[in-house]
């Protein structure tokens, strides 16, 4: 994984869109810019059995027709049946080190709140860890309070070589916020979800990296 693939991370499941197909919000998003997608199905009308898989590898599909890493959200079973190119973890999933070695080499990616957390992330290869809710999200039923960006700064002054996505309530207005704090990038899903112009949302997301750099 490059650590420019954490620009613009889009998260996604069928119950964060409402005006449109997922799957048409995906590929506008896609076409736009989009650097890396998350596959994160959950949720009281989430898809289950084999609507969730097929639309699992649907959206991996297309990812793989506009070449950008499709990652699974807390499922590794799902990842390696379907040969996802990676797996995002919480706390509260698998531990670090049984799903480094159940996915092998695939990209790991790990939420961390502490340096406690950061530490058995690194130490077990995460290849990129997330940091947040950084401002305050609706999209997470179970999220803890906005951190803003002070553990952020410090992982990432303490781990420069350690990619970092932010998360958590960000938009086109307060992204450089975070990028300035030492993200690589932003994972979003209700800015892209609930934009009424999709591509539009992207171009602005993607002109702040060139901003940025
Ligand atoms: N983890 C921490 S906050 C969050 C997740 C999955 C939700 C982010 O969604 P939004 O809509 O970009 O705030
Ligand atoms: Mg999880």
């Amino acid at each position: 994984m490059k650590r420019e693939d954490l620009q613009l991370y889009f998260i996604m499941g069928t119950n964060n869109v409402f005006h449109q197909e997922p799957i048409t919000v995906l590929e506008k998003a896609l076409k736009a810019g989009i650097t890396m997608f998350q596959f994160r199905e959950k949720g009281p009308q989430a898809l289950t059995g084999f609507a969730y898989e097929q639309f699992a590898r649907q959206c991996q599909k297309l990812c793989k027709q506009y070449n950008v890493p499709f990652i699974v959200n807390d499922d590794i079973d799902l990842a390696v049946r379907i040969s996802a190119d990676g797996v995002h973890i919480g706390q509260d999933d698998l531990h670090v080190a049984i799903a480094r070695k159940k996915i092998e080499n695939m990209i790991l990616g790990v939420s961390v709140h502490s340096h406690e957390e950061l530490q058995t992330a690194i130490a077990h290869h995460a290849d990129y860890v997330g940091i947040g809710p950084i401002f305050a999200t609706t999209s997470k039923s179970d999220a803890q309070p906005p951190c803003g960006t002070y553990f952020l700064q410090q992982a990432h002054n303490l781990h420069p070589e350690l990619p970092i996505v932010a998360i958590g309530g960000i938009n086109c207005t307060n992204a450089h916020i975070v990028l300035q704090a030492g993200a690589d990038g932003v994972a979003v899903i209700s800015a892209i979800c609930k934009s009424e112009d999709v591509e539009q949302t992207v171009s602005s997301f993607t002109s702040l990296f060139r901003i940025n750099k």
